[in-house]
C-alpha cells in the first residue's frame, strides 16, 4: 500500500505539521541507576550545550521547538541570554522543572515539612522559578513533589496534605495571569510508605482549590503497574485539567525509558483519546513532553526516537476512523469498534510521516540525518569533561 493508498482509505494526518513535543534538557546529560551513571562523550557542559543539542533533534524531526529547563540544574547568570541562545538555535524554552529533591533540608519533606521555615524555603525556591519564567517567556512551572513517608506513623497524612495546600497557595499567588502551575504525581519513589501526591485524584484536588492555572501533569511511568492510563487521560481532559504529559516507558517502576518501546500499542491508547478529544491541537494547550533518561543507549538519537514514536502513535490515532468507529459503538458492535480503532493502530504510519518531512524539506529518515550529519563527532571532538544530567551546572 502507497501513502496515498493509506491517506484514501483512512484519514489524514496533517494535523502533525503543528503538533510539537518539549523536550527536556536532562536527557543530553549523563545519567543512570543508583548504581552507576555510565560517562558518554561529547555530553554537555552546561545549559547552553544541552540547548544545542536540543536544536538538533528539532531540526531533522521538526517537531522538538521546546526544550524544559531544570532549576538549579540549568541555572545560569542571564536566562534572558539563554533564552536568546535558544531562538538562535531555533527552538524555545518551555516548561521550568523545580527541584526539592536534591537538599539534605527536604530529608523530611519540602512543601509539606513540619518545620516552617523549610516549607518557605521550597516556596522560596519555587518564586525563583517564576522569575526564571519571567526572564525565559516560559508559560509552565512544573512540580514533581517527592515528599513522603517511610513509616506509618511517621506523620499525619492529613496534616501534610494541609501544609501542602498552604505551599501550594503560595507558590500559585505568585503566577503571572499567562502562567501555569503543572502538578506532577508518583505513586511512589523516593518515599515508600506514603507519597503526598500520588495519584491523579490528588494532584486534580489540589489544583481545583488552587483554581483554572492549575492542571495535572501525567507522567506515563508513574502509576502501578496494570493501571489504565488512557481512562486518566479521558478524565482529565472532561474536567480540563490535562496540563501536561510527561512520556517515557516502563517495565517495572518509573524506568524512564523511551516512549512507545516498552508498549506502542499502550501509547496509541493514550493518542487516541487525545485526538478524540481534539487535544492535540496547539490550542489546547496540553504541553507533551518527554522525560527520559539515555542511561546505555546515545542520547541525541534517543531523543529523536522518542519523537518519531510519539508522532507515529499519534498519526496512528488520526488514522482511526471517527465517523466509522461511532456509528459501531452507538450499534453495541463491539467486535466491529474494536476492529476500526486496531485499522488504525495496524497502519504502517511511516510512509506518510516521511511524505510529511520531506514537504517541510527535511529528510525522510530523521535518525540517519542526523548520523550523516557529523555533529555526534563533533561534539565528541569538541566537549571534554561533560555533566551528570543530575548534576548539570
Ligand atoms: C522523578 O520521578 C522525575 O522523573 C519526575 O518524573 C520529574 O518529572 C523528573 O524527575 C524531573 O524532575
Ligand atoms: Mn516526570
Ligand atoms: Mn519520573
Amino acid at each position: 500500500m502507497t501513502a496515498t493508498d493509506i491517506r484514501r482509505t483512512a484519514g489524514d494526518i496533517s494535523a502533525l505539521a503543528d503538533f510539537g513535543i518539549e523536550v527536556p534538557s536532562w536527557a543530553y546529560g549523563n545519567s543512570g541507576t543508583r548504581f552507576k551513571v555510565f560517562a558518554t562523550a561529547g555530553v554537555p557542559r552546561d545549559p547552553y550545550e544541552k540547548i544545542e543539542d536540543a536544536a538538533q533533534v528539532h531540526r531533522v524531526t521538526g517537531a522538538a521547538p521546546r526544550v524544559s529547563l531544570h532549576i538549579p540544574w540549568d541555572r545560569v547568570d542571564d536566562f534572558g541570554k539563554l533564552a536568546a541562545y535558544a531562538a538562535d538555535q531555533g527552538v524555545s524554552l518551555g516548561a521550568i522543572n523545580s527541584n526539592v529533591f536534591q537538599d539534605d533540608d527536604y530529608k523530611l519533606g519540602s512543601l509539606t515539612n513540619a518545620d516552617p521555615k523549610i516549607r518557605a524555603k521550597a516556596v522560596a525556591h519555587h518564586v525563583e522559578c517564576v522569575d526564571v519564567m519571567r526572564a525565559t517567556g516560559s508559560k509552565d512551572l512544573k512540580l514533581w513533589l517527592p515528599d513522603g513517608t517511610n513509616y506509618a506513623g511517621q506523620d499525619s497524612i492529613r496534616a501534610r496534605q494541609d501544609r501542602l495546600a498552604d505551599s501550594l497557595q503560595k507558590i500559585y499567588a505568585e503566577l503571572d495571569d499567562d502562567h501555569r502551575l503543572l502538578i506532577e504525581y508518583k505513586f511512589f519513589e523516593p518515599y515508600f510508605y506514603t507519597t503526598d501526591i500520588p495519584d491523579w485524584g490528588t494532584s486534580l484536588l489540589h489544583c481545583l482549590a488552587l483554581g483554572e492555572k492549575a492542571q495535572v501533569v501525567l507522567d506515563t511511568g508513574h502509576h502501578a503497574p496494570g493501571t489504565n492510563i488512557e481512562f486518566i487521560v479521558a478524565q482529565l481532559i472532561r474536567q480540563g485539567r490535562l496540563g501536561a504529559f510527561d512520556f517515557n516507558s516502563r517495565f517495572y517502576a518509573d524506568d524512564d525509558l523511551i516512549v512507545g518501546s516498552a508498549d506502542p500499542f499502550q501509547l496509541f491508547r493514550i493518542m487516541h483519546e487525545i485526538v478524540r478529544a481534539g487535544a492535540h491541537l496547539p490550542d489546547s494547550r496540553v504541553n507533551f513532553m518527554l522525560d527520559q533518561c539515555h542511561n546505555i543507549e546515545p542520547k541525541i538519537p534517543g531523543q529523536i526516537r522518542s519523537i518519531m514514536n510519539v508522532q507515529e502513535a499519534t498519526a496512528k490515532a488520526l488514522l482511526v476512523d471517527g465517523d466509522a468507529l461511532e456509528a459501531a459503538q452507538q450499534s453495541g458492535d463491539v467486535l466491529g469498534a474494536h476492529a476500526v480503532l486496531m485499522d488504525g493502530y495496524n497502519t504502517d504510519v511511516r510512509p506518510l510521516l516521511a511524505e510529511l518531512r520531506e514537504s517541510q524539506g527535511r529528510e525522510a529518515d530523521p535518525i540517519g540525518a542526523f548520523a550523516r550529519s557529523g555533529y555526534l563527532e563533533r561534539i565528541e571532538h569538541e566537549r571534554v569533561g561533560g555533566n551528570q544530567a543530575s548534576w548539570g551546572a
